[in-house]
C-alpha cells in the first residue's frame, strides 16, 4: 500500500493498489498529491509532504479529487454528429474535412483553440502540428483570457516571459502586496502559506488592492478598495513617490535598466502626488501614503498580481506599471523581493513555454525573427511552416463567425461559456462547417455544438508534465486506465496527424519522447548571450524514461550550469534582452473602455472557493456545492435600494441582449455601483446564468486579453409569480424561466422560478416526470402553496415544492436525504408537512466543505462559547482539514 508506483496507462500496466505521487489538476499552485489507489479507483488523496509547492497541504478542491472522478457525463466513445462512432471514422471524418477546407481556402481557414489544462506534451505536439505541418499559426488558447497581459508585460520588461520569483518569496517578504488577486479562493494553498508566515511574523505587512473586500482581506493590514481599473494610476503614483523620497536605487538602475527617465516622466506627469493617486483610485490618501511608505522603506517587497490586473483593456500596462516600481528599486531577483504574476491554470505556464499561442512560435521564440522561424522549421523538419502570427482568441472566434475560419478544434476548454460575448461564440460554432471538441465530458455547452466529440483521458489517467506559477515542472502521473475508448490528448493529436499524412513526424510511443524533443528545442542555439531565451531545459533533453517517471519537481531553467534548476531569476541583474538590461516601460494609465451609464452598474466577475471554471468536474460533487450552490449577484445595500431589489430574491442583469439570473446577496464588500458575479454557471447548471454572455468583447490592444472584470450592465428585480424547489434522482432541464441545479449525493436539487403563473402546479410536476404514477400532494385552496412527492416502488423519487411567495417553500437539507429511501405513510405526511422526524436537525448552508459543517451548527457552537477558529475546530472539526473555510469562520466569529 505504501509503495510508490510509477505506472503509465499508455501500456495499461496498472497496479490495483498503490500510493502514487502526482500533481493536482486544478490551479497554478501546482500542489503535489499522494493518491491512494485501490481496485483501480482513487479512494483517498492527501498532500504530498515532499512537494515544494504545498509541503503536504491541499485545499478543498484538491482534497476532493477522488470524489469527482465518476462523472455521470463522462464521454466514453467518439461521437460523430451525435452518434457513437469508432476512432477511425471520427478522426477520418475530421481529417478529410480539414484537408478539403485547406485545399479550397488555405491553411488560415482552420484553427485550434487549446487550454492551459493540457499537459505540456499535449500542447507541444498540437503546436507542432498546426504551425509546422498544417501551416497556420491559428492556434490560440484560453491562456489568452488569463495570462496574455502578464506574458507581454514580462517580455517588455525582462525580454522573456519569465516569473522571476518563487513561492518562498511570498513567505520571506516583509511587505506583500496582492493586486487583483483573491488568493484565499483562487490559490488557497499559497494563501495558507502566506497566512502561516504572517502568523509567525505578525510584523509582515499584507496589502490588498481589490475593489471588493474579498476573503483574502481577512489577513490584510491594509485593503484599498480601489476604483475598478485604476491600478496603473496607483503604481505610477508609487514610482513618482519613490523618486521624490529618494528611494530609487539609482545604482541598480544605472547598471541594469533602461528607460527610467521616460518612465518616470510619464508617471509623474500623470500622477504627481499620493493625493492625486488617491483621487484617481477613489481611496483614502492616508492609506495610499501608508502603502507607498511600506514599499519604499522595505527591501523585501513582493507584488503578486492576477486577473484583477490582467483581464483589462490595459492589462499589459498595468503589469509594467507595477514591475517598473520593482525595477526602479532593484527589488527583484532577491529573496523576498519580486513582482510575481500568479498563474491560474495547472499548466498555463507549460503552454507559454511550448509557445502554443497565436503570436508565439515555439519554446520562447517568436515570429518577430526570421532566424527563429527557420530554426524551428529545421528542427521539426516542417513541410508547411507558418511564417506569421495567427489570430488571437477573440479575433479567432470572430473569424469563425464571419466564415473566414471554417474548421476549429477545441481542446480542454469550454469557450461557449468562458469567452466574452459568449452568445456570439455559440453562434459562431453553430455556423462553422466543422467543429471538433476533445473533452472528457460529452455534454459541455461547447461540445453540444460540435460535429465531432472525442473522448479524452483526464487526471489520474493522463501522463505528462505541468509547470506551476513558480516555474516548477512536475509530473502528473497516469495510473488508471482511461474508461471506454478515451485516449490521451497527445495520442489523439498524433493519430490525427497520421491521418493527415504526417505519421513519420508524430510517431511517439510515450510522452517522454515528446518531452525530450521539447527540451531539445528549448536548448537549440540558446547560447548566444545577445539572444538568450529564458526557457531552457537543456539538461533534461536526454532524460531517460525512468528518470522522467521519477522526475522530482524542478524549476526552469535547467541547464548544465543549473542542473538542479533555478529558484530565482535575475539575481545577477542580467535579463533576456539583447543588451541584458531590463526595461522600464512608460505607462499612461487608462480606465476601462466603457463607463457605466446612470442606469447601469459595473459587473465584475471571478471565482468562488469551491468551483473550478465551468464546473465540469467540481459541479459533480455535492460537497463542493454546499458552500455556494446557486448563481448569485453581490450587491451593495445602497444599490439594492436604488434598483428596487430585495435581498435573497432573484435579480436579472442584462447586456448584449443576454440575461444573467442570480440571487441577490447584500454585502458591504462591494463598492456602490458595482456588482460581482461568479464566472462558473453555464447551461448545464442553470437556465440562463452565464456571465460571459454579458461581457463585452473588448480586449487589450497589446495582448488581446479581454476586459472580463468590467462590463456596464442593467440590473432589475426578477418579478416572480411563483418559486420553489425540485428534488429528484435524474438530471433534467426543468421547463420554467429560471432554474439552477445543485448536485446532491444521490440526485439533484433545482431551484425554480417563473415570471408567469402556471395553470396547474400538479400538471407541471407530472409533465416533468412522466414515468412516475404514485404521487401524494398538498395544495391550499387559494393556490398560494403546493407540495407534491412522487414515488417509484415506494421509494421517494421527487419532491416539488412551490409557492407564490418565497417563504412558503422553505428548503430543508433533511428532505434531500430522504431521496431514494422507502417512505412509510407517516414519512409521506412529514414530507408534505415539511416537518422532519424527531431528533433530526437542519445543518443550514455548508461552510466547511471537508467535514460538511453547516452554518447553523457553527452559529450554535459559537453561542455555546467557542470563541476562536481553533475552538470551533476542536468542537465540530470545521476548518481543520484544508483550511479554506477559515476566512469565513473568522467572519462569523466577528
Ligand atoms: N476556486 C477556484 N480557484 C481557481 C480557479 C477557479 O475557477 N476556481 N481558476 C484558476 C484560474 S484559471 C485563474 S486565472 C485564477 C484567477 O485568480 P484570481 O485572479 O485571484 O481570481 P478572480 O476571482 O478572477 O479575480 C481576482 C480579483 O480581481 C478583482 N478585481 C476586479 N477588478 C479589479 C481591478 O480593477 N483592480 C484590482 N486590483 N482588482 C480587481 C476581483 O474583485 C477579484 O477579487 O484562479 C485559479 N484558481
Ligand atoms: N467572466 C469571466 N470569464 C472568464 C474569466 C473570468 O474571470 N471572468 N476567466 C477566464 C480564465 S482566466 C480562464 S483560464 C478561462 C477558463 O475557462 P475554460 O477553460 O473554458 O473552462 P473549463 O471549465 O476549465 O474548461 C475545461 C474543459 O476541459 C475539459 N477537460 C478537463 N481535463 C481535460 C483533459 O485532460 N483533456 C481534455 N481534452 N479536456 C479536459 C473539462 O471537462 C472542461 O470541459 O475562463 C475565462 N473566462
Ligand atoms: S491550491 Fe488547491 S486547487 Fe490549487 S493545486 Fe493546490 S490543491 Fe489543487
Ligand atoms: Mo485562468
Amino acid at each position: 500500500m505504501t509503495s510508490t508506483a510509477h505506472i503509465i496507462t499508455t501500456d495499461s500496466t496498472i497496479a490495483p493498489s498503490a500510493t502514487v505521487n502526482t500533481t493536482c489538476c486544478y490551479c497554478g499552485v501546482g500542489c503535489g498529491v499522494s493518491a491512494e489507489v485501490k481496485d483501480n479507483r482513487v479512494v483517498a488523496v492527501k498532500g504530498n509532504q515532499e512537494h515544494p509547492a504545498n509541503l503536504g497541504r491541499l485545499c478543498v478542491k484538491g482534497s476532493s479529487l477522488h470524489e469527482t472522478q465518476a462523472s455521470p457525463d463522462r464521454l466514453l466513445t467518439p461521437m460523430l454528429h451525435g452518434k457513437p462512432a469508432d476512432w477511425d471514422a471520427a478522426l477520418g471524418f475530421a481529417a478529410e474535412k480539414f484537408q478539403d477546407i485547406i485545399a479550397e481556402h488555405g491553411p488560415d481557414s482552420v484553427a485550434f483553440y487549446l487550454s492551459g489544462q493540457l499537459l505540456t506534451e499535449d500542447y507541444y505536439i498540437a503546436n507542432k502540428l498546426m504551425k509546422g505541418f498544417i501551416g497556420t499559426a491559428n492556434i490560440d488558447t484560453n491562456s489568452r483570457l488569463c495570462m496574455a497581459s502578464a506574458v507581454v508585460a514580462h517580455k517588455r520588461a525582462f525580454g522573456s516571459d519569465a516569473v522571476p520569483g518563487c513561492y518562498e518569496d511570498l513567505e520571506q517578504t516583509d511587505v506583500l502586496i496582492l493586486v487583483g488577486s483573491n488568493t484565499a479562493y483562487a490559490h488557497p494553498v499559497v494563501y495558507q502559506r502566506i497566512a502561516r508566515a504572517k502568523e509567525l511574523r505578525p510584523e509582515m505587512q499584507i496589502v490588498v488592492l481589490d475593489p471588493r473586500r474579498t476573503a483574502t482581506c481577512e489577513i490584510a493590514d491594509v485593503h484599498l478598495p480601489i476604483k475598478p481599473g485604476s491600478d496603473a494610476f496607483f503604481f505610477n503614483g508609487l514610482l513618482q513617490y519613490l523618486q521624490q523620497h529618494n528611494h530609487v536605487d539609482h545604482a541598480y538602475v544605472a547598471a541594469h535598466c533602461n528607460g527610467f527617465d521616460e518612465t518616470l516622466a510619464a508617471a509623474s506627469q500623470q500622477v504627481p502626488t499620493p493625493t492625486a493617486a488617491a483621487d484617481f483610485c477613489e481611496v483614502n490618501p492616508k492609506d495610499v501614503e501608508r502603502v507607498y511608505r511600506l514599499f519604499a522603506e522595505h527591501d523585501k517587497v513582493v507584488t503578486v498580481f492576477s486577473q484583477g490586473v490582467n483581464q483589462s483593456s490595459s492589462g499589459v500596462d498595468k503589469g509594467n506599471a507595477l514591475i517598473n516600481c520593482h525595477l526602479a528599486t532593484g527589488k527583484i531577483g532577491k529573496p523576498g523581493a519580486t513582482p510575481f504574476s500568479i498563474t491560474g491554470q495547472p499548466n498555463a505556464m507549460g503552454g507559454r513555454e511550448v509557445g502554443g499561442l497565436a503570436n508565439q512560435l515555439a519554446a520562447h521564440m517568436g515570429y518577430d525573427n526570421p532566424e527563429s522561424i527557420e530554426r524551428v522549421e529545421r528542427f521539426w523538419q516542417a513541410p508547411n511552416m507558418a511564417r506569421r502570427e495567427g489570430l488571437k482568441a477573440v479575433d479567432m472566434f470572430d473569424a469563425i463567425h464571419d466564415g473566414k475560419i471554417k474548421a476549429v478544434w477545441v481542446m480542454a476548454t469550454n469557450p461557449a461559456v468562458t469567452m466574452p460575448d459568449a452568445g456570439k461564440v455559440r453562434e459562431a460554432l453553430k455556423k462553422c462547417d466543422l467543429v471538433v471538441v476533445s473533452d472528457c465530458i460529452g455534454n459541455t455547452d461547447t461540445a453540444k455544438l460540435a460535429d465531432v466529440v472525442l473522448p479524452a483521458s483526464t487526471w489520474s489517467e493522463k501522463h505528462g508534465t505541468v509547470t506551476n506559477s513558480e516555474r516548477c515542472i512536475s509530473l502528473q502521473q497516469g495510473f488508471l486506465q482511461p474508461p471506454g475508448e478515451a485516449l490521451h490528448d497527445w495520442q489523439i493529436i498524433a493519430r490525427f496527424a497520421a491521418t493527415l499524412g504526417f505519421a513519420k513526424h508524430f510517431n511517439y510511443r510515450h510522452p517522454v519522447e515528446i518531452f525530450r524533443e521539447h527540451a531539445a528545442l528549448s536548448a537549440l542555439d540558446n547560447t548566444d548571450s545577445a539572444a538568450l531565451r529564458g526557457f531552457n531545459i537543456a539538461a533534461l533533453a536526454n532524460i531517460s524514461e525512468q528518470d522522467y517517471q521519477n522526475l522530482s519537481p524542478i524549476q526552469w531553467p535547467v541547464t548544465a550550469d543549473a542542473p538542479k534548476g533555478t529558484k530565482r531569476l535575475f539575481a545577477d541583474g542580467q535579463f533576456f534582452t539583447a543588451d541584458r538590461r531590463a526595461r522600464l516601460v512608460p505607462v499612461t494609465a487608462r480606465l476601462p473602455e466603457k463607463a457605466a451609464l446612470p442606469n447601469q452598474v459595473i459587473m465584475n466577475t471571478g471565482r468562488i472557493r469551491d468551483q473550478w471554471h465551468t464546473m465540469s468536474r467540481t459541479g459533480t460533487a455535492a460537497k463542493l456545492l454546499g458552500h455556494v450552490d446557486e448563481p448569485y449577484i453581490d450587491v451593495h445595500p445602497d444599490d439594492i435600494a436604488r434598483f428596487g431589489l430585495c435581498a435573497g430574491d432573484l435579480a436579472v442583469l442584462k447586456n448584449r441582449g443576454s440575461v444573467y439570473y442570480g440571487r441577490v446577496k447584500p454585502t458591504e464588500s462591494q463598492r456602490v455601483g458595482e456588482v460581482f458575479v461568479p464566472m462558473h454557471w453555464n447551461g448545464k447548471y442553470a437556465s440562463s446564468s452565464c456571465a460571459d454572455a454579458l461581457v463585452n468583447p473588448i480586449v487589450d490592444p497589446l495582448c488581446g486579453q479581454p476586459e472580463f472584470k468590467h462590463s456596464p450592465v442593467m440590473i432589475k428585480p426578477f418579478r416572480q409569480a411563483w418559486n420553489g424547489f425540485l428534488i429528484c434522482a435524474d438530471d433534467i432541464s426543468p421547463d420554467c424561466e429560471y432554474w439552477a441545479k445543485i448536485t446532491l449525493d444521490d440526485g439533484y436539487k433545482f431551484r425554480v422560478a417563473d415570471g408567469k403563473r402556471l395553470p396547474s402546479w400538479r400538471d407541471w410536476a407530472h409533465s416533468q416526470f412522466l414515468a412516475i404514477t404514485d404521487w401524494v400532494t398538498v395544495e391550499d385552496s387559494d393556490h398560494q402553496f403546493f407540495r407534491t412527492a412522487g414515488f417509484i416502488n415506494g421509494k421517494l423519487a421527487v419532491v416539488f415544492s412551490a409557492a407564490t411567495d418565497k417563504k412558503s417553500a422553505p428548503e430543508m437539507r433533511w428532505l434531500e436525504q430522504q431521496l431514494g429511501q422507502t417512505i412509510d405513510a407517516a414519512g409521506r405526511f412529514a414530507i408534505l408537512a415539511g416537518i422532519p422526524g424527531a431528533g433530526v436537525e437542519d445543518e443550514g448552508t455548508i461552510v466547511c466543505s471537508c467535514f460538511q459543517v453547516g452554518e447553523n451548527t457553527i452559529r450554535k457552537s459559537i453561542s455555546n462559547g467557542c470563541g476562536s477558529v481553533e475552538a470551533l475546530g476542536e468542537a465540530i472539526k470545521c476548518g481543520t482539514n484544508c483550511g479554506s473555510c477559515i476566512p469565513e469562520l473568522k467572519a462569523m466569529l466577528r
